[in-house]
């Protein structure tokens, strides 16, 4: 039993224009879906899709006097993040992939995905999901339509964009829009019974940047099928952001009041996956005088302004964040924001119905079941959450979402933060020396691998330029040349960018620096930079704070001591890292900026001189 391209008009509202209609019915006639869904974004279809998943055992709902309109998810073990090694640039010519990414002819890509697609929904409901990334009809914002077999996506999409029949009006209006398809890859056979996490063991996680198309087969996970977020808004936009000379970044974006002054700053920051970014703009700052307030978490979309500045867009309605870890300690405002309305992905269900993971504030209960659906005691060897376990949560809902989050223009940016998990050698704050040196400290930002993707060891270190390596949707190399550019174009307006390393360890592993809170004391010293108030010294990696000038009022356990251990910079591992670096351009070839390389020229010289 196929839907017909007669049933799909009959079911269609009025305001779906004829080329979504054309799309949809293409897409339908290959997968072939029993039926088609116009999704509207309505709290009634909220409800009625939780309501089919909790029948389906998709979902467990949780206790709704703890945790109202809340529903945990657990997927498959093999499902449980992003998977690099199946992710794909389709361009024309290789070369405009790079060497950092997986490249596939688009022509033989399209070909493997009319045979995967062909009958990849039968026995299942495609819904159409029309979207905007960026606040409805905004300057910088930008349409699209996810076709999706599943209903987790459809729910998850409704928080983590503006979904509905409003985006489908501005579509209907004549809105540009970027087509994306996606398939679990899980058929069903008539009088076949449905698993609880459809997927297909193979995956193809597409994209074509000279059409804007996204393909994606084979997992349901947030990164691979959440298709505005990483795939588009990253992926996808960051291409289009080359071409049209704007910029889709990893970033955080923060707002730091000043509350003497009334004085506002807004920061962006740069880390790899679940190396901090939810945390950091989030953050309840521990020394007085400072408010910090959340315009988003994870991508950043900025344009220059008329007064030549930088302007950063949030184009995410929500927030997927790493549960584990996160606590009322921690992270506050992400406790507060998820407390309703949110969706729970593998991590552990308490007896009672509500949710548990590692790091939480509450000590492990006597039983849980675990992110497999298995009994778990706290003498159970296996973590109860997966590390890479998530939340997806309206950004509505947090406590500090920053009064302009939906400027449609967007916030201008004062500083922009590099860091990553680095154990040794990278020291707690630093600043460029020149433009240059900013786009270099972005180009090697390296860091130690977490849970995010399923298919890198974690642990190991490895390099991330920008924190976009898995992101970067063309030539990382001639991404590098587009910030210089941007750079060149702005001036001086352009933001002066920071190396930041909440992650540094003493030889018998504890953290040299307690983060979280804490780090509003490097955005007072970032501040006070910016507005000229404290000097600096040049250091091996760039310019760094004067220990006199960094406030640690009333931080526990700190002294110079401990300054001067985040502060040890080793010329011969700083040798070793030039060469490792010198190493790992090599394979861009001489795409690789000449300025770039002057600044690997210069670090060099100051090792040589120290
Ligand atoms: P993605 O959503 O994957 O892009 O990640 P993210 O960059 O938003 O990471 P997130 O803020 O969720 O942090 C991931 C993990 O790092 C969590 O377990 C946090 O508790 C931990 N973390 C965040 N900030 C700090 C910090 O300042 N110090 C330490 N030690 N850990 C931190
Ligand atoms: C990341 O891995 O950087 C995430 C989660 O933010 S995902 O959306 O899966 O990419
Ligand atoms: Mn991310």
């Amino acid at each position: 039993m196929t839907v017909t391209a007669q049933e799909i008009r009959e079911v269609a509202p009025a305001n779906v224009p004829e080329d979504v209609l054309e799309f949809v019915t293409r897409v339908a006639e290959l997968a072939k879906p029993e039926a088609v869904y116009f999704a509207d974004g309505s709290q009634e279809e909220w409800d009625r899709l939780t309501t089919e998943m909790v029948e389906s055992g998709m979902f467990t709902r949780l206790n709704e006097e703890k945790r109202p309109n809340s529903f945990l998810a657990r997927s498959l073990p093999s499902d449980v993040a992003r998977v690099e090694s199946r992710t794909f640039i389709c361009s024309e010519k290789e070369e405009d992939a790079g060497p950092t990414n997986h490249w596939y002819d688009p022509t033989e890509m399209k070909k493997i995905l009319n045979e995967k697609f062909d009958g990849a929904m039968k026995g299942r409901t495609m819904y159409v999901v029309p979207f905007s990334m960026g606040p409805l009809g905004g300057p910088i914002s930008q349409l699209g339509i996810e076709l999706t077999d599943s209903p987790y996506v459809v729910c998850n999409m409704r928080i983590m964009t503006r979904m509905g029949a409003k985006a489908m009006d501005l579509i209907n209006e004549g809105g540009e829009w970027v087509p994306a398809v996606h398939s679990v890859g899980a058929p069903l056979e008539p009088g076949q019974e449905d698993t609880t996490w459809p997927c297909n063991e193979e995956k193809y996680i597409t994209h074509f940047p000279e059409t804007n198309e996204i393909w994606s087969y084979g997992s349901g996970y947030g990164g691979n099928a959440l298709l505005g977020k990483k795939c588009f808004a990253l992926r996808i936009a960051s291409t289009m952001a080359k071409r049209d000379g704007w910029m889709a970044e990893h970033m955080l974006i923060l707002r730091l009041t000043d509350e003497k002054t009334g004085k506002q700053y807004h920061v962006t920051a740069a880390f790899p996956s679940a190396c901090g970014k939810t945390n950091l703009a989030m953050l309840q700052p521990t020394i007085p005088g400072y408010k910090v307030e959340t315009v988003g978490d994870d991508i950043a979309w900025m344009r220059p302004g008329p007064d030549g500045r930088l302007y950063a867009i949030n184009p995410e309605a929500g927030f997927f964040g790493v549960a584990p870890g996160t606590s009322h300690d921690t992270n506050p405002m992400a406790m507060d924001t998820m407390d309703r309305n949110t969706i729970f992905t593998n991590v552990a269900l308490t007896d009672d119905g509500d949710v548990w993971w590692e790091g939480c504030d509450m000590p492990a209960p006597e039983h849980l079941i675990d992110w497999k659906g298995q009994d778990w005691n706290p003498d159970s060897r296996e973590k109860a959450a997966h590390p890479n376990s998530r939340f997806t949560t309206p950004a509505a809902q947090c406590p500090i979402i920053c009064d302009d989050w939906e400027a449609p223009q967007g916030v201008p940016i004062d500083a922009i933060l590099f860091g990553g998990r680095r154990a040794t050698n990278v020291p707690l704050v630093a600043e460029q020396y020149e433009p240059a040196h900013g786009v270099y400290i972005g180009a090697s930002v390296a860091s130690e691998v977490t849970a995010a993707a399923t298919d890198v060891k974690a642990g190991s270190l490895r390099h991330d330029p920008f924190a976009m390596l898995p992101f970067c949707g063309y030539h990382m190399a001639d991404y590098w040349a587009h910030w210089l550019e941007m750079q060149d174009k702005l001036g001086d307006k352009f933001p002066k960018v920071y190396q930041v390393n909440w992650f540094r360890k003493d030889d018998e592993g504890n953290w040299l620096w307690p983060g979280y809170g804490e780090n509003s004391r490097v955005l007072d010293w970032i501040v006070r930079r910016a507005a000229g108030e404290v000097e600096a010294v040049e250091g091996l990696t760039g310019l760094y704070p004067k220990f006199e000038d960094f406030n640690i009022e009333g931080l526990k356990d700190f002294d110079e001591e401990t300054w001067k251990k985040l502060y040890t910079i080793d010329p011969e591992a700083w040798d070793a890292e030039a060469a490792e670096t010198e190493e790992y351009f090599k394979q861009f070839g001489d795409k690789v900026p000449a300025r770039i390389l002057e600044q690997l020229a210069k670090l060099r010289e100051r090792i040589n001189n120290a």
